[in-house]
């Protein structure tokens, strides 16, 4: 018996204990583990059941991930394929009891669906969550989950991937018993409870699979919900194709049928995507020079300055971890202004059902208003949020300074400027930091944390530590003007600017990258994040601008005419009341009429040109960032993009995506459009290198990360 799989008897009941630490992974070696229990059991007659428990924290998290890449990269050839193994499982004269704590996700919830009982903790959740990954469930989830739960509930579950409550899997047939306590006694209890019964296999179980013309509509409601909600993925319409064989075919054809597209899945750019995304969103919490073990210190409470856009949106963020507010402004109107507007999101959040009335009234009393910086002595933590200006920064970190206990962390929302002229305000530059969180800060899952020259292990370690405390993905990035995401955004959209100059309509614009997967145009997201917040930085660094490098005129035109977007109904776009989009040809015509001003030709531009030239200068500024090491890892930067700025995970984030492309393609292209366009599209050193070697950004990561 291998040490990932125990098999020990008690009193005639066979226990197959799963022990691969950290997640009890159905990795080959656990299969093979697993196949030689069954064997054994399959030959002792003494057994009179079987019960399959998780050791440690969980059942089985699903099947080990990172094997898929061994098998779609070829370094392996086949994978050897877990059904046959459940149907010996199922097909056992004893009765099965599967015994679930944690996560029964993906393989895991396959396995215990081969069981002819399941009995679970109220806190395991179930689940078939591989279409986050790209594929679908690929031993035969897709086929005999909706014999347990119904077609409906199957085909949520294996096309949109949620994870279920166990009291919820109770009520729709997946699990067959609730238990508090002693979870192996339970199953054993069970176990003995059964042994007269016949076992119900599962695979054989057809009461549930519905009728054709229910079941139609059923399939059709999902792929429409499919199409809007999952834009672009491959793999949810085919995880929804395989639930319908079973509805249509016998248990082993609906399988072939599931294998097919499973298969089609994994060996898709989509899949390796996801899988990217997946793994990545774990590597960018690993810091090279700031171990696992670095010392952190407690934030169980927190000041916040500003109670405008963002620190009404940080405010809920820490209420909502069950972390106590204390929410400053500069006078009462601004502080009434500031609590109204978290009201309204939270009365927004129980309109969607997100939260319940309870649950945002206990939260709510932990923001507590304040006009006095007297009451910040005590706090853990400050987050200031206020204008964007050094000068009114420096003045309210130089009053923190004063007022907060040594060993506060000193925090910044500033989403451009420099953290070590901010720090240089106090006598404790250590204990500054950047947390850029994203508008709107209590729904956007990236918090963007910025080191600066002085700030202490400790300080970093505490908000990486925080930020999966908050429910956000922490990126830690270096200290430059605009950090990561908003260093590469800006080029972005100046480009998209460019592009609307030279001739392409705001629509298709918007249109090209809307379709390449981005969740909104790059000029609608101006529109929404407010053009005058720009419009303020671009005012702040004229002087920085270097002369005779061509430079975006709408935008600022649109500002000074009093369009700053949704927040004053017009911007690149006209918003009527509820905040609805639509093209306003006033603004065609101002375009017109300032680009024929400033002489610019206009021509024909199609939908590719607009996607590399918007997707490639984000990619070239991406390299230049990892270059000066501001971003740690290709991976980092990706993941920055897909929690920040809406690119789609599909595409796995701009420096995958360039991988994906190949970087000599990317390459020619940017050296095209610096021909072309001019000097600001001169490829960066990293890019060309690379391109040179045939290398890819992920090995220059893996190789940087080695080398530390
Ligand atoms: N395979 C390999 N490694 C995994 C893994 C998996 N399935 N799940 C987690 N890990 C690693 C993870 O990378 C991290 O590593 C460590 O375990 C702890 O994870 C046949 C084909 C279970 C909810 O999609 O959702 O089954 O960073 O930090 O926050 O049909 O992990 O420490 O080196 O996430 O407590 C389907 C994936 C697979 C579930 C725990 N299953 N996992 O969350 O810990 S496809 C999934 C999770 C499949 C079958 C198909 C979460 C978790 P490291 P963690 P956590
Ligand atoms: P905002 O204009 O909506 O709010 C700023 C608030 O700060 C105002 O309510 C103002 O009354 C208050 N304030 C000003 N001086 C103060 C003082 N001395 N003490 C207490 N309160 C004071 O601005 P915002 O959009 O919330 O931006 C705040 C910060 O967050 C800025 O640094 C901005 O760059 C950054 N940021 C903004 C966004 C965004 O999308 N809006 C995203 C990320 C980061």
């Amino acid at each position: 018996m291998s040490d990932l799989v125990q098999l020990t008897k008690i009193d005639g009941i066979a226990v197959v204990t799963i022990n691969n630490p950290p997640v009890n992974a159905l990795s080959a070696a656990v299969s093979k583990g697993i196949a030689d229990a069954v064997a054994q059991i399959e030959k002792d007659d003494t057994v009179i059941a079987v019960v399959f428990i998780g050791a440690g924290r969980t059942f089985i998290a699903g099947a080990d991930i990172k094997e898929f890449g061994e098998l779609t990269s070829g370094k392996i050839i086949c994978r050897e394929s877990l059904k046959p193994l459940l149907v010996r499982i199922e097909d056992l004269r004893v009765p099965v009891v599967m015994a679930i704590h944690g996560t029964a996700f993906g393989g895991g919830l396959e396995l215990a669906m081969a069981g002819h009982y399941r009995i679970a903790l109220p806190s395991a959740q179930v689940g078939q969550p591989e279409v986050k990954l790209g594929i679908i469930p690929g031993a035969a989830g897709t086929q005999r989950l909706p014999r347990l739960a119904g077609v409906a509930k199957a085909v949520e579950m294996c096309a949109e991937g949620a994870p279920v409550k166990a009291e919820d899997a109770l009520k729709c047939g997946i699990l067959d018993r609730l238990v508090e306590g002693d979870l192996l006694a339970a199953a054993l209890a069970l176990a003995r409870e059964v042994l007269a019964k016949p076992a119900a296999k599962t695979r054989e179980r057809n009461e549930k699979l519905g009728a054709p013309d229910r079941n139609a509509a059923i399939f059709a409601a999902a792929r429409e919900t499919a199409r809007k909600k999952q834009r672009g993925l491959l793999a949810p319409l085919a995880a929804i194709d395989a639930v319908e064989a079973a509805t249509t075919l016998p248990f082993e054809q609906g399988c072939q049928k599931e294998e097919e597209l499973f298969t089609k899945c994994l060996f898709s750019d989509q899949s390796k995507a996801l899988i990217h995304a997946f793994f990545g969103e774990r590597e960018v919490a690993k810091i090279p020079d700031v171990p696992k073990e670095t010392p952190t210190r407690g934030v169980n409470s927190v000041g916040i300055v500003g109670a405008g856009t963002m620190g009404g949106g940080i405010a809920m963020v820490f209420a909502n971890a069950g972390i106590p507010v204390l929410l400053k402004e500069t006078d009462q109107a601004a502080l009434d202004r500031g609590l109204a507007n978290i009201q309204k999101n939270y009365a927004n959040s129980v309109k969607r059902g997100r939260f319940t009335q309870q649950y945002v009234e206990e939260r709510r009393k932990l923001i507590w208003p304040t006009l006095d910086y007297g009451e910040f002595a005590g706090v853990d933590m400050v987050v200031e949020a206020v204008f964007e200006s050094m000068a009114l920064k420096k003045e309210v970190f130089g009053q923190l300074d004063r007022v907060c206990k040594p060993g506060a962390v000193l925090a910044t929302n500033t989403s451009s400027l420099d953290i070590d002229e901010i720090a240089s305000a106090t006598g404790r530059p250590q204990s500054v930091i950047g947390t850029h969180f994203f508008s709107p800060a209590n729904v956007m899952r990236l918090l963007e944390i910025v080191r600066g020259a002085s700030t202490s292990k400790e300080v970093i370690a505490t908000c990486m530590q925080l930020s999966k405390k908050l429910g956000k993905v922490g990126v830690l990035v270096g200290n430059c003007m605009g950090f990561v995401g908003n260093r590469m955004f800006g080029p972005y959209r100046r480009e998209a600017q460019f592009l609307v100059e030279e001739g392409a309509s705001v629509e298709a614009v918007d249109t090209a990258l809307y379709d390449f997967g981005m969740a909104m145009g790059p000029l609608a997201t101006g529109d929404l994040a407010g053009l005058d917040v720009g419009w303020r930085i671009r005012k702040e660094f004229r002087h920085l601008q270097k002369p005779g490098i061509r430079q975006p005129l709408i935008e600022d035109r649109l500002c000074e005419s009093g369009r700053f977007g949704q927040k004053t109904g017009a911007g690149w776009y006209k918003y009527d009341e509820n905040r609805k989009s639509s093209p306003d040809p006033q603004v065609a015509d101002l375009i017109r009429q300032w680009t024929s001003e400033g002489g610019i030709a206009q021509r024909e531009i199609s939908a590719e040109e607009i996607v590399d030239r918007c997707i490639y200068t984000l990619v070239n500024e991406g390299a230049r960032l990892l270059e000066e090491g501001i971003a740690l890892r290709a991976v980092d930067i990706d993941i920055i993009y897909l929690n920040g700025y809406g690119f789609p995970a599909y595409r796995g984030g701009p420096m995958w995506y360039a991988d994906t492309v190949g970087l000599k393609k990317v390459c020619e292209r940017i050296r095209e459009f610096q021909q072309r366009l001019g000097i600001w599209w001169e490829p960066a050193p990293l890019l060309q290198r690379l391109a040179e070697k045939g290398k890819t950004f992920a090995e220059f990561s893996s190789r940087q990360s080695a080398a530390t």
